[in-house]
This record gives C-alpha cells, structure tokens and sequence, in this order.
C-alpha cells in the first residue's frame, strides 16, 4: 500500500521543461517524429555524432600505458584546465601569463556554473546576479539554489525578433553597483541573438563603469561562427581591460562530449596572489559536492587541445557542424518562402548558433507536436542542430498549418 511509505506524501514532480521533451520524444511511436528540443548535435541521417578527432583521442588514450585511473586534483586535470583557459581567454592572454586565472575543472558547464555560483554566495559581497530575458531554464535554477538571488534585465525583443539593446543598457544601468551579471558568450540560448562587437563593447564600458561583476557562460564557444577565436572576442575584451570576471566553460557542444559531462570554470582575478586564495576556497565549494571531478572526457579534451593535429582536426569538424546549421538555416527559410507560410521568417537566417527562437506561441507548439510528432520547447525554441535536408519538409508543412490556423 502506498499509504505505508514513509514517501507516500511525495507529489510528482513535472518533467524538464527541456529534457523532458526528449522523454515525450522517446515515448511516440510515429515515424515521422521529430526532436527539435534538446541542444543536441545531429548528422544529416539524424543521428548523434561522435567527433573522428575524439574516436582518435580515445583510442590513444586506450593504447598509452601510462594512463591510469587513480582520483584527479580537487581542481581536475592540470593540462585540461591550462588549455581551457588558452582556449577561451586566447594563447596569448596577458591574465594567463601574469598566472592571475585560476581554473578548476567541472561537471560540464552547468557544474562549472553552480560551483562558480556557491563561490560567490559565499565570498562575494554582492548576491545578485542579473540573468537575461529569456535565458537558458537552468539558469534561475542554479543560482538559486548555490545562494544567489535572481534578477533579470531586458534582453529579447519580440518585435524585432532582434536585441532590445536600450532595454539592457536601461537595467544594467539601473543595477545596484557590484552586482552579478550572466552574460551568454556567444549564441544565446534560446534566442540566438547575440550583440555586435560594437554593442558588446559598450556593455563592457558600461558594466567596468558601474563595477558589475560579468560571469559568462559559454556553452556555444565555435558554434555560432564556426570559428573559436572569432566566438571568444567577447569574453577576451572583458579580459583585456584587467578586470575580473567568471567563466563557465561547456565542451558538450563544440566536441560533441555531451555525456562525458566536461567542462571548465576560469575566476581572472587582479593579481597571482588573489587567484591562488580564490583557487582554495574553489577546493572547498568542491570537496564536498563531488570530491574531485571525473578523468576520461578531461584527457580527451586534454589530447586535442595540445597536439597540433588533433587541434586543426577538430577545428574542422567544429566548422562543419555550425556550417551544417547554418546551411539548415537557409533551406528552413527557403522552404517556407517557397510555401508562402504567413509571416516575415528571416529570423531564422539571421539568429546565430543551434537555436531558433521562431516566434510559434506555445498553442502552435502544442498543435505541431500532436498532428506533426514534431517535438520542441513550449517557448518555440527549435534545434536547428536536429533538422536535415530530409525533415525540412515535414518542418515547413508543420509551421504553415500551425500559423494558417492559429495565426
Ligand atoms: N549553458 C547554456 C546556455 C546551455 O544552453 C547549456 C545546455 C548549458 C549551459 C549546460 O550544458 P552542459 O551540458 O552542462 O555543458 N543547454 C542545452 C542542453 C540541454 C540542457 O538543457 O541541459 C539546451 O538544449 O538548452
């Protein structure tokens, strides 16, 4: 009987509002289905895709006999973390080379985020961090739950499908000085609108100005242009001016790693002496949660990031992916132009990375799910990573009954 489990009031909990559409996606039968929800990457047969580079980084990884399996650091692999900050800060960083970053690696970018989170409740003084609207659902999550206390500022624009840049300039303006800010690296989720360099720089200007703290999240680093430098210039002029800032790095999406959960948070303090103290209460917020992070995703990472081969291997296959979803932009658009589906669709060839935010409300959402077995976020946010030359069709067919009849 249920009335005799000591968890007999537990109530059922609603499934996520993103990984949940893959278990809605997993349980339908048709064939024709479709899952357009998670921020996964897919071939053009529809299938997930390991990385050729990564296959060789294992497999050398398998033949070295010198590669053990005892517990890494607190801080995880001393390469892995050395490569991430080059990777993302740029080779020739002067924050690196004056050693005033510390990095630690994480469980992939959400991990890096929440232990990034914890070490500001507990040693920062401002607890407010401003996170964008919309932003990726973890997001309020995780830094709730570490400590902080939520804020949002003004960042989409629904007319425009484009950036409400005054909207933000006004709430970061009107933030108390000191607090947190999330800034999405590049390729924002689930928007894919990302300021100019231009606009970006007067972000910066303005946050510097008014000391707020910017913590990015990168989870897209390649994804948006096909190039990691080109994608990282943001995060790299923050660093420029010497000032301090936060990064959580994923490599779920950029080397495919999504289950190997690697990832990689940088802290770029004023000085070597700050960086090593925020270093060892970084050990603290971990030691507790998970003891120290795991080895095998870390050395792949680790095996690419260091030979010059592997490197411009990836690179490679990095640009082939984001060339993918670019193409997928374009053949999506062309589709529904030809169709002459109701409504301007250019956002969807000018928003950046592997989402489209495309404007279906959540009904059309709902209607597209049950009679086209074509699965999305309830926000009409679509992976464009997910489509193919072959369902573009099926997709366009989706789109101009759902805003024919609920237009
Ligand atoms: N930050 C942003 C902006 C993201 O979009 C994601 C993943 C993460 C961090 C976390 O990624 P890690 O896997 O922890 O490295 N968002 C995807 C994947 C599914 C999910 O929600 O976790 C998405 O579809 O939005």
């Amino acid at each position: 009987m249920d009335s005799d489990s000591v968890f007999a009031s537990v109530v059922r909990a609603p499934e996520d509002p993103i990984l949940g559409v893959t278990v809605a996606y997993n349980k339908d039968t048709s064939p024709n289905k479709l899952n357009l929800g998670v921020g996964a990457y897919r071939t053009e047969e529809g299938k997930p895709l390991v990385l050729n580079v990564v296959r060789k980084a294992e497999q050398h990884l398998v033949n070295d006999q010198s590669q053990i399996k005892e517990y890494l650091p607190i801080v995880g692999l001393a390469d892995f973390n050395k490569l991430s900050a080059k990777l993302i800060f740029g080779a020739d960083s002067p924050a690196i080379q004056q050693n005033r970053v510390t990095t630690v690696q994480c469980l992939s970018g959400t991990g890096s985020l929440r232990v990034g989170a914890e070490f500001l409740a507990r040693h920062y003084h401002q607890l407010t961090i401003y996170i964008p609207t919309p932003t990726w659902g973890n997001h309020p999550k995780i830094f709730n739950l570490a400590g902080l206390s939520v804020k949002t500022y003004r960042y989409y624009d629904p007319a425009t499908r484009g950036l409400n840049f005054q909207g933000l300039l006004e709430d970061l303006g009107a933030a108390p000085s000191g607090a947190i800010v999330l800034l999405h690296a590049c390729a924002h989720n689930p928007t894919g609108v990302d300021p100019t360099l231009e606009q970006w720089e007067q972000i910066r200007q303005l946050m510097r100005s008014k000391g707020l703290l910017p913590f990015f999240d990168s989870a897209y680093q390649g994804f948006a242009s096909g190039n990691l430098d080109a994608d990282a210039q943001p995060v790299r002029t923050f660093v420029a001016d010497g000032g301090e800032c936060l990064a959580a790095q994923s490599y779920a999406k950029n080397m495919g790693l999504y289950g190997e959960r690697v990832g990689a948070l940088s802290i770029v303090c004023k000085t070597q002496d700050v960086a090593s103290r925020v270093e060892s209460q970084l050990k603290l917020v971990i030691r507790p949660m998970y003891s120290n992070p795991p080895i095998h995703g870390a050395s792949i990472v680790a095996t690419i990031l260091k030979d010059g081969n592997m490197y411009n291997e990836w690179t490679v296959e990095l640009k082939a992916m984001a060339d993918r979803i670019i193409s997928m932009r374009q053949q999506l658009y062309d589709a529904l132009s030809a169709k002459g589906t109701p409504g301007d669709w250019s956002h969807i060839i000018k928003q950046i990375g592997m989402f489209t935010f495309t404007g279906l409300n959540s009904e059309q959402v709902v209607f597209m799910t049950k009679e086209y077995h074509i699965y999305m976020t309830s926000d009409g946010r679509i992976s464009m990573a997910g489509l193919s030359s072959k369902t573009v069709p099926h997709l366009t067919d989706a789109i101009h009954a759902a805003v024919t009849r609920f237009g």
